[in-house]
C-alpha cells in the first residue's frame, strides 16, 4: 500500500519530482486536444501516447490526447486527480526506467457522459480517433472480421444511436456529426491485435453506419481514412506491488503507474488527409502497407505468447518468464516459429527475421516484467484465428504439417475445460466463456469428444477449418497428450508428430 500522507502526482507535485525520473520537457498548458483516443488502457499509455508526448516535446502543440474509457471509470477516476499525469516504469533485467507522461490532457468516461465523448470527437480540432478497445471491443466476428449484427451492444447502438455503447457507435456517431456540420472527417486509427485492423475496423464501422443510413455508410467509405497499424510493446497489467514501488521512487502516489519492456514499436500506414504528427520522428515507421509487419508480428509474437499462455498456465508457470525459462518450452516456441510460422511469412522490407525470433525470445525471458499467463489466456476466442488459425491455413493449403500450432490450439480448449490439472477451477475470462464452458463441460476431458464439439464454434474456426479432417486429427491428437499427461510433459517430452 502506499502511504495515504504522500503527495499524488499531478501537474503541482511535478517539481517535486526527484532528478532522475523523466518528465514533461515542455509547456504542458499549451497543449492543445487533436486525438481522441478510445480505451484508456495500460497498452496505450506505454504506447501510443509515448510517441505523442515525444511530439509534444518537439514543439508539435496540436496533437495532445483526449482519453476515454469506454466501460470501467477505472482509469479515468485514477489519472483525472492526477491531471492525466501518470509514471512509465520501463522493465528488464538491468533494471528500471521512470518517465512521467504528460500527453493525455483530458479524461472522459464514456458510459458516465456519451454526449461530451460524442462533442469531443465531433471537434474539428480532433483530427485523429484512436482506439486500444481489445479485439472483442469491435464487436466483430472473430473469424470472418463482419460486424456482429446481434452483438447487444450494436443492437443498443442502433436503437440509441445518440447514446452508444461500443467504440463502432462512437465512431459512426460522431462521423455522422461531423458529416452533418459540413466538417471534414478524422482519421480512425486501429491499434489493437486485429488482422489488417484499419480495413477490419472500415468494414465494421460502415456497416453499422448504413444499418443506420445508406449515405452515410457511402460518405464513410468514400471519405474516411482507417490506416492500419501493427502495434508492439509488452504491457503487463499494473499490480498493487508496482504502485508500491513506483511511489516509493517517485516519493509521490501515482494511482496508476503503467509498466512496460524496453522494446517498442509502431508501424503505421502512412494515409492521414487530415493530417498527422510527425510520428517517425518519434521513432515510428510510416510505411505503405502494414500487411507483413502485422503478420510477422501477430503470428510470430502473439502466436507463441498464446501458446506459452495455454500451456505454460496448464503447467503451472504463472508469468511468461518462468514458462520460456524451462528450456524444452523455448525449444517448443522455437521450433514453432522456425518450423511452422515462418514459412507462412512475407519478410517486411528490411526486416530480419532471425534477429526479430531471437529478440522475441529474449523479450519472453524478461525476468523484471511478471507478465502474467493468465492474462494473455483472456480472451482467446478473439484471439486464436489471426494468431494461430491463419498460419494454419496456409500451412494446410500446403500441405504441410502443424503439430506446435495444433499443440497450441489443444492447450486452449484444454485451458477452456475450466479446471487446471490440480483440479482447480480456472477464472476463464471471454466473452464467448458461458457457451465454452457449457460445451467443454459437456463433452468432459475426452479428446474425441472435447476437439470435435470446440471445432463446430464457427465464430472462432469458420467454416473451413472444422471440416479439415488433418487440423481435426492433429488438434484431438495433440489434446489426448494433454489431457493423459498434462502439459508439461507434453512439452518436455517434445512436440508431437
Ligand atoms: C498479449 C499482447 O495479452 C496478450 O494477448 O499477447 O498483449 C502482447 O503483449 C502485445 O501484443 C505485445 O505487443
Amino acid at each position: 500500500m502506499t502511504g495515504s500522507q504522500t503527495m499524488r502526482l499531478n501537474l503541482h507535485s511535478l517539481s517535486h519530482l526527484p532528478a532522475d525520473i523523466a518528465r514533461p520537457a515542455y509547456d504542458i498548458g499549451a497543449a492543445r486536444i487533436g486525438v481522441v483516443h478510445l480505451g484508456i488502457g495500460a497498452f496505450h499509455r506505454a504506447h501510443q501516447a509515448v510517441y505523442i508526448d515525444g511530439r509534444l516535446a518537439a514543439g508539435e502543440s496540436d496533437w495532445a490526447i483526449c482519453g476515454a474509457s469506454l466501460r470501467s471509470p477505472d482509469t479515468s477516476d485514477a489519472l483525472e486527480p492526477q491531471d492525466g499525469l501518470y509514471t512509465l516504469a520501463i522493465r528488464s533485467g538491468q533494471g528500471e526506467r521512470l518517465r512521467v507522461v504528460g500527453a493525455v490532457r483530458r479524461l472522459l468516461v464514456a458510459p458516465r457522459d456519451p454526449e461530451a465523448l460524442i462533442a469531443a470527437m465531433a471537434d474539428p480540432a480532433v483530427r485523429i480517433v484512436s482506439l486500444t478497445v481489445t479485439e472483442k471491443g469491435y464487436c466483430h466476428d472473430p473469424a470472418t472480421g463482419a460486424l456482429r449484427e446481434d452483438h447487444p451492444d450494436i443492437l443498443a447502438d442502433l436503437a440509441s444511436p445518440q447514446a452508444p455503447r461500443s467504440a463502432p457507435g462512437f465512431l459512426v456517431e460522431a462521423l455522422r456529426r461531423r458529416r452533418e456540420a459540413g466538417a471534414s472527417p478524422f482519421t480512425v486509427l486501429c491499434c489493437d491485435n486485429l488482422p489488417a485492423n484499419g480495413r477490419t475496423v472500415a468494414g465494421v464501422v460502415r456497416r453499422l453506419a448504413e444499418l443506420r443510413e445508406p449515405s452515410l455508410g457511402r460518405w464513410i467509405a468514400d471519405e474516411v481514412a482507417f490506416p492500419s497499424t501493427m502495434v508492439d510493446r509488452i504491457v503487463p497489467a499494473t499490480t498493487e506491488e508496482d504502485r508500491a514501488a513506483v511511489a516509493a521512487r517517485l516519493g509521490l502516489d501515482d494511482a496508476w503507474p503503467v509498466t512496460a519492456e524496453p522494446f517498442t514499436q509502431w508501424v503505421v500506414e502512412d494515409r492521414f488527409p487530415a493530417g498527422r504528427p510527425r510520428l517517425e520522428e518519434a521513432g515510428a515507421e510510416m510505411v505503405a502497407d502494414v500487411a507483413p509487419y502485422e503478420l510477422m508480428k501477430l503470428r510470430l509474437l502473439n502466436g507463441s505468447h498464446s501458446t506459452l499462455a495455454y500451456l505454460g498456465y496448464l503447467a503451472g508457470y504463472d508469468t511468461v518468464s518462468d514458462a520460456i525459462a524451462n528450456p524444452a518450452f523455448a525449444h517448443l516456441i522455437r521450433g514453432l516459429m522456425d518450423e511452422e510460422v515462418t514459412p507462412t511469412l512475407a519478410v517486411p522490407p528490411g526486416a530480419d527475421l532471425e534477429r526479430y525470433k531471437a529478440s522475441l525470445l529474449e523479450r519472453f525471458a524478461n525476468p523484471a516484467l511478471k507478465h502474467r499467463t493468465w492474462q494473455i489466456a483472456m480472451d482467446g476466442s478473439q484471439k486464436l484465428p489471426q494468431r494461430l488459425l491463419g498460419a494454419i491455413r496456409d500451412r494446410l493449403a500446403a500441405g504441410a504439417p502443424i503439430p506446435r500450432l495444433a499443440l497450441g490450439v489443444a492447450a486452449w480448449m484444454r485451458y477452456v475445460l475450466g479446471v487446471d490439472e490440480q483440479g482447480k477451477p480456472i477464472d476463464l475470462r471471454d466473452p464467448m466463456s458461458a457457451r465454452l464452458l457449457d460445451l467443454a463441460q459437456a463433452a468432459g476431458p475426452n479428446a474425441e469428444r472435447l476437439a470435435p464439439v470446440l471445432l463446430e464454434v464457427r465464430e472462432i474456426f469458420g467454416e473451413d477449418l472444422a471440416r479439415d479432417p488433418r487440423f481435426a486429427a492433429a488438434v484431438a491428437e495433440a489434446l489426448r497428450g494433454l489431457l493423459a499427461k498434462g502439459a508439461r510433459r507434453v512439452v518436455e517430452e517434445g512436440a508431437p508428430g
